[in-house]
């Protein structure tokens, strides 16, 4: 990673942080991706003839909204809901929903931001968005996630549809979340229109392998990875942070492909597990009553010990998937993972790693690969999803996953060789940025100045 801005580029940033005050996971999000630029716009100055870089980085509808809703206690509570819908120019607007109390415009429109870049990498026509609340799903009953839901849709349904807005899952909605909201769409315009949300339950217009989607194409990604080195996963010591949907599915991936997962974790503290993780155990914990690590640690007893608080990035690991939000492993994690003979981070979470982190890792000689190739895997089965709706059709889970495998493989090939052509071999941060950035630029180029 280049570690200035191209010159051209410094007044691009400005204008973003002018124009965007205080919101600082945005800003992070598009230096990442400008300082990756410099050779691009040196090569094609049609991108800025037209300001493509400039209109990329404004969102092409923000949406804010009210979410009044009354608790089991009969109180009336307030959130505040969001819709960013960044760029359409591949297909229509594509990205998840996060509920979660830290959510604010700043944390929405950097998933947004990587959203169009990721969806890019998957080669399939979608577009940038995302979107949620600072609602906090911990602690409320079905009923109130229920109302909830009900509210947040009653404003959203308007902004939706298969060829317009596809919303799915991120932290906090998973398939109870997207069951919610999709009965509410479903009154409102009585219309079954299954394609206009992802993450469905498979009785009713899902796709096989979506809820695993982001978790096994993050170890796709970190096979095909290992692979081009000559080697694999087979025995490998990984640390997972998170527990949740991502994490889980890394774990099992992980896991079937030979490798030992020694720790994971959730917003309290870390679990280590010297024997492996024990998945079933894990999944019973978190799935069925929204446990903590914590209860891992006592219910599996012996090999297990839990850490309160503290860094799991302290656990050696040959590979290291954070999994759980942004920011999370910073440069004290990184010095750690490299004093304890770390050789890979594979985002598997979005914007994960800290600026200075990353540049740590990369001076340590750890292999970096960036979220927005690593976890297109969730964003791409959606895409199936979506595409199985579309025809009424349903595959089996072999051949969506065999799909998924594909994707991935595409994605790690394109970032190598999109790396190599601008002078960067083997770095995955460029590779996936100029990927996924040219492919919107030239559809944008083509469309016109809209
Ligand atoms: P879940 O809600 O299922 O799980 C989130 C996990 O991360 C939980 O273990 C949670 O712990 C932990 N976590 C969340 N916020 C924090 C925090 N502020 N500090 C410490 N730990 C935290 O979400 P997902 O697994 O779906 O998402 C995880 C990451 O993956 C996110 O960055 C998301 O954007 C990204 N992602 C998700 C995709 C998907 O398909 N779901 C696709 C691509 C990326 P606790 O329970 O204590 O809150
Ligand atoms: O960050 C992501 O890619 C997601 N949360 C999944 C988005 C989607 O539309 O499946």
């Amino acid at each position: 990673m280049m570690p200035l801005l191209d010159p051209s580029l410094i007044p691009v940033f400005d204008e973003v942080v002018a124009r965007n005050p205080g919101e600082t996971e945005f800003h992070q999000a598009v230096q990442e991706v400008l300082e990756s630029l410099g050779p691009v716009v040196a090569k094609h100055p049609e991108y800025a003839d037209a300001e493509v870089i400039r209109r990329l980085c404004e969102p092409e509808r923000q949406i804010i909204f009210r979410v009044p809703w009354t608790d089991d206690a009969g109180r009336v509570n307030l959130n505040r809901g969001f819709r960013v819908e960044f760029n359409s120019a591949l297909g229509p607007y594509k990205g998840g929903l996060r509920f979660h109390p830290s959510v604010y415009l700043g944390i929405v429109k950097f998933l947004g931001f990587e959203q169009i870049f990721k969806n890019a990498l998957t080669g399939l026509p979608i577009g940038g968005a995302k979107g949620g609340s600072d609602f906090d799903p911990k602690g409320r009953s079905d009923a109130e996630v229920m109302r909830f839901c009900q509210s947040f849709m009653t404003e959203l349904y308007r902004h939706l549809g298969e060829y317009t807005d596809v919303p799915a899952g991120d932290i906090g909605v998973g398939g109870r979340e997207i069951g919610y909201l999709f009965g509410q769409y479903k009154r409102i315009t009585n219309r079954y229109e299954s394609g206009t949300l992802t993450g469905k339950g498979l009785s009713w217009g899902g796709s096989q392998v979506r809820t695993e989607a982001t978790g096994y194409g993050t170890v796709f990604f970190v096979s095909e990875a290992l692979g081009a080195a000559g080697e694999s996963l087979e025995g490998r010591r990984v640390v997972v942070s998170g527990s949740g949907n991502v994490a889980i599915y890394a774990i099992e991936k992980a896991q079937s492909l030979g490798a030992l997962v020694v720790a994971c974790s959730d917003s309290d503290g870390y679990v280590v597990d010297d024997a492996g993780i024990d998945l079933d155990l894990l999944k019973e914990i978190k799935n069925g009553h929204r446990g903590r690590v914590s209860d891992y640690a006592s219910r599996r007893g012996g090999t297990a010990r839990y850490v309160a608080g503290g860094s799991i990035w302290d656990v050696p690991g040959e590979i290291a998937l954070p999994c759980a939000t942004q920011n999370e492993l910073d440069e004290a994690g990184a010095a750690s993972l490299i004093a304890n003979g770390c050789r890979m981070v594979a985002e598997g979470a979005n914007m994960p790693t800290t600026p200075a982190a990353i540049r740590a890792l990369r001076e340590g000689g750890v292999a970096f690969a960036p979220g927005k190739a690593v976890n297109a895997g969730g964003v791409a089965t959606s895409a199936l999803e979506m595409q199985q709706n579309a025809s009424r059709d349903s595959w089996t889970f072999e051949y969506t996953e065999e799909r998924l495998a594909e994707i991935m493989r595409s994605i790690h090939d394109r970032c190598l060789e999109t790396a190599e052509e601008y002078g960067s071999p083997g770095d995955y941060v460029v590779g996936a940025n100029i990927a996924g950035f040219t492919q919107v630029a030239d559809a944008m180029l083509a469309l016109g100045v809209i």
